[in-house]
């Protein structure tokens, strides 16, 4: 397959695109760089030693043999050269990372939230509308996530998508219908994602376009069997309190010696995946793509649930570490349960990689191994959801732990 990926050169998009051009597909990356920028805006950078676009493509096209393409175009602004690009390369799956992924990034101030909103949701669409007028069967995968359902249940496991549900009639009869299932955005990051849902919905009924949404947890974890291959390759690690998700923060936190930053009492139960996972399951997702005609296919892209405070008791275990309850910056349940369906993966093949494989493979040869790349005062959280909300700075910590070390 002709395979375009967007956001190719960030953190999931780069081991993707390796992982794609190593089966045999033609990859072309289209990137605008944001993420880099963003880096700059933010005055911190990956905790690994990422290379350029162009050194990236160079080394693997060394290692393999294999090209690599990297266009630098953004996608939500500049929608002639996507559309040429369509038009004339053919590609045959689009997969669609091109977003501003990180909920408080999304809420540092209003310049932040438009700047979220504007740009994911105009990637999303330009991308759904040049397909429709290149009048070509392009399947289009795109990251979603698993915030969109919110984190509750009411007692059931989350569904991929749908809900069955039972309507009453005006005439008193019950009738049973399936719909999306009702979103609960915790950001203005997530809540962009529920309008991606909403605009997937459109085109595939309106257009009949073949789309996969992938409902994502948090990705955990650094490198996949490509990116192994030469440093040159390597892939972002990010720690800080913007971008770093919660299982690499805390890994990394314990590496330089920093105690790890629990949100209020870590109640909070998430849904995680490791990042050699997401690219296989990008991958399955290519094989079986749905049907012209097809409704939006939602998988939940997910192999674990923890609640935070357990993981840091874990990672706290394994390394030394201590933990400090910050106060959380977020607005969200201080506890809750989680369980979620993920039979579609598995069935098609999937064998997660587990936290019990891949944690002191993390502490040891990146955490550490980078340490000292790290700036320690961009570790804390200081972007907060409400005016009530205080940062999550272990300054202001509530209560400390020291775990025995196993
Ligand atoms: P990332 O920020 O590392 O990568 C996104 C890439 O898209 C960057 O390289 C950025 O430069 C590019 N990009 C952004 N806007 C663009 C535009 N307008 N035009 C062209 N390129 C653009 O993020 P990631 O962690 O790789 O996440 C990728 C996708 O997966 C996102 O949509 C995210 O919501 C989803 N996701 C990520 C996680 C996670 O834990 N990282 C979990 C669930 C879902
Ligand atoms: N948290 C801490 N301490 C920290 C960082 C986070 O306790 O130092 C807590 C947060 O308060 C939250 C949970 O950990 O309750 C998860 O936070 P996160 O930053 O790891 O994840 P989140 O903001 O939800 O976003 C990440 C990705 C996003 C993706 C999402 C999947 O950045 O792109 O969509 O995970 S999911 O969480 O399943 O919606």
């Amino acid at each position: 397959m002709k395979v375009f990926v967007l956001g190719g050169d960030g953190f999931c998009g780069w081991p993707t695109s390796l992982h794609l051009s190593n089966l045999g597909h033609e990859v072309v990356i289209l990137d605008n760089l944001s993420r880099r920028n963003i880096d700059n805006e933010l005055e911190v950078g990956s905790l690994t030693p990422i290379r350029t676009p162009g050194e990236r493509v160079r080394a693997w096209q060394e290692l393999t043999g294999k090209a690599l393409r990297f266009e630098r175009v953004d996608v939500a602004q500049d929608y002639a050269r996507l559309l040429d690009l369509i038009v004339t390369e053919k590609p045959d799956a689009i997969v669609h990372f091109a977003e501003q992924r990180a909920a408080p990034y999304s809420m540092k101030s209003s310049a932040h939230k438009r700047y979220t909103l504007d740009n994911t949701t105009n990637a999303t669409h330009n991308v759904l509308v040049a397909i429709v007028e290149s009048g070509l069967d392009i399947h289009l995968t795109h990251l979603g996530t698993m915030g969109v359902y919110g984190y509750g249940t009411a007692g059931m496991k989350i569904p991929e998508g749908y809900l069955k549900v039972e309507v009453r009639t005006d005439d008193g009869r019950s009738v049973e219908q399936e719909i999306l299932y009702p979103t609960n955005p915790g950001s203005v990051y997530h809540m962009t994602k529920t309008l991606d849902q909403l605009l997937f919905f459109y085109y595939a009924k309106n257009d009949r376009l073949r789309i996969t949404d992938l409902h994502q947890g948090i990705v955990w974890g650094t490198n996949t069997a490509e990116t192994n291959l030469d440093e040159r390759l390597i892939n972002r690690f990010d720690y800080d309190g913007d971008y770093g998700t919660v299982l690499n923060r805390f890994l990394m936190e314990a590496a330089v010696g920093f105690p790890l930053t629990v949100h209020g009492t870590g109640g909070q139960t998430r849904a995680f995946i490791h990042i050699q996972d997401t690219v296989r399951c990008v991958q399955l997702a290519l094989e079986n793509a749905p049907k012209r005609g097809d409704r939006v296919r939602i998988i939940n892209q997910m192999t674990e649930t923890h609640r935070v405070r357990d993981l840091a008791k874990l990672i706290a275990k394994l390394t030394g570490a201590e933990i400090a309850y910050v106060p959380n910056p977020r607005k969200e349940d201080p506890e809750n349960d989680l369980f979620v369906r993920n039979d579609t993966f598995l069935g098609l093949g999937l064998t997660p990689t587990t936290l019990a494989d891949g944690l002191l493979v993390e502490v040891t040869e990146i955490a550490r191994k980078y340490a000292d790349r790290a700036v320690l005062d961009k570790i804390p959280s200081t972007s907060t959801w409400t005016r009530d909300n205080r940062p999550g700075d272990p300054a202001l910590s509530v209560e400390r732990e020291k775990v025995e070390r196993a």
